[in-house]
């Protein structure tokens, strides 16, 4: 019989049942946390909040949010659950500075985090039939450790390509029939143009992708199913919640449906901090409710999205999110790494430059351009062209080193980005990312 990873019994519970066994799972990771993380301990101390308070969901309000700033400050140990000795794995963000955010696991939360990941692959008719081809980067990112566990979850042939070397990926794809491609959006994208340039689509046998790790729009969904001849799936998560799979597109492809047995999802106002009714925008706001190591409360993403419970055609009954519609903070994501301006700023300053600068992103042919123009000193400007082309080369490898992707950068005339009268506009996004 073919072997699948759909859990019936967990994700068509009815939604009584589901709060029920959140609740259950809250209370006692409240006490996990209080016992064993004193930096969030601190926190509910300073808020007057005891684990007595904490009855179930409808008190989750009454805890403190966590953010990056938090994960900043406690960085490497401080929000661990487990003694070091019981984790098994850590992931991370880019970065080598600063924003990187560091995440833990012990075994157990592997395993469940592999589980979200099956989920997601059997959401869109992943079974052991399936040929899976992993094209997410592995190591540090979540992307291609995760799918590569949920694919071996639900029985697949997995192929851990990683990503790039297109060539090389079209060759596999071709020669081992995959049938479900993960990677970033753009990925697959580009992907579907070189198979069509080079005339390959009647190699393909592809049948679906989980695509996700940065926005994309419908209309590159259109374009990417049209291009590989297959559905294209979303899939949405972030290494503060152990990675992808924290939520995923089924049949219906009308959002995502939430591991809710897992994660309690809450939408708030992003200024106030005020609990949103569903079908509100706000932020998106998750409660781990079954990690051990790393087990982050009202943890804030500052990703916009909205919620809804409405029935859903593929009968699963936990809650969907839609995709993101933007940020509330000002991190990119460029070639689904995320980047914070501030990271440009720090090299640019380290590097003797001026404190004037501009981030150009857009999206050619589905792939993300990066710029950035910074003006010279006076002093740099009368210099020669080859020792300003030279302090370009070094600007591009120390960005590389501290953001993981590569920019092109411009060295410009003094006084050439134009001044505002207001917030300087530091930022220049082209990409029509939330339409
Ligand atoms: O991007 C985890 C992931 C890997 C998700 C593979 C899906 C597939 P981070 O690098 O920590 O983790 O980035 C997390 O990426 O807060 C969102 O802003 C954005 N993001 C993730 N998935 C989506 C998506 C991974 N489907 C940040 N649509 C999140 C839009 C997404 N944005």
């Amino acid at each position: 019989m073919e072997k699948r990873y759909y859990q019936p019994e967990i994700e068509t519970m009815p939604v009584d049942q589901i709060k029920a066994l959140q609740s259950e799972r809250l209370v006692k990771q409240v006490k996990h946390v209080w016992e064993n993380v004193p930096y969030y301990r601190a926190k509910m101390e300073e808020k007057g909040v005891t684990p007595d308070d904490i009855k179930g969901i409808e008190d989750l309000h009454k805890l403190p949010f966590l953010t990056k700033d938090d994960l900043r400050d406690a960085y490497p140990y401080g929000l661990l659950g487990k003694p070091l000795k019981e984790c098994v794995r850590i992931q991370s963000t880019s970065g080598t500075t600063g924003r990187r955010v560091v995440a833990f696991y012990t075994q157990h939360d592997i395993d469940l985090w592999e589980d979200c990941c099956a989920r997601a692959i059997t959401a869109v008719g992943g079974t052991d039939e399936d040929v899976v081809q992993v094209a997410y980067g592995y190591g540090l990112f979540t992307g291609g450790p995760g799918l590569n566990g949920g694919s071996h979850k639900v029985g697949c042939l997995t192929v851990p390509m990683s990503s790039g070397n297109t060539d090389r990926q079209v060759q596999f794809m071709a020669d081992l029939e995959s049938t479900i491609l993960c990677c970033t959006p753009s990925y697959a994208a580009y992907i579907g143009e070189y198979i069509e340039e080079k005339g390959l689509k009647d190699t393909i046998k592809l049948k679906a992708g989980i695509f996700g790790a940065e926005a994309w729009t419908e209309e590159m969904r259109h374009d990417i199913q049209e291009k590989l001849g297959i559905k294209a799936y979303d899939i949405y998560g972030l290494t503060e919640t152990s990675g992808p799979g924290v939520a995923f597109e089924c049949e219906a492809q009308t959002g995502m449906h939430i591991n809710e047995d897992h994660f309690i999802a809450e939408i708030i106002d992003s200024k106030t901090g005020e609990v949103l009714p569903e079908g509100e925008k706000g932020e998106l706001v998750f409660t781990s409710i079954t990690k051990e190591a790393f087990p982050l409360l009202r943890y804030r993403t500052k990703d916009l999205c909205i919620l809804n419970r409405k029935p859903c055609s593929c009968g699963r009954t936990h809650i969907k999110m839609s995709k993101p519609l933007g940020r509330s903070d000002d991190m990119l994501i460029i070639r689904g790494v995320n980047v914070f301006p501030s990271q440009i700023e720090t090299v640019l300053l380290n590097e003797g430059m001026t404190p004037n600068y501009q981030i150009i992103v857009d999206r050619v042919n589905n792939n993300d351009t990066f710029d950035i123009n910074v003006e010279m000193s006076q002093e740099m400007f009368s210099d020669n062209m080859a020792k300003i082309t030279e302090k370009e080369k070094q600007l591009v490898e120390s960005l590389k080193s501290m953001l993981g992707i590569q920019a092109k950068v411009h060295l410009v005339a003094p006084k050439s980005i134009v001044r505002s009268e207001g917030k300087a506009v530091r930022v220049i996004d082209k990409r029509k990312l939330y339409g």
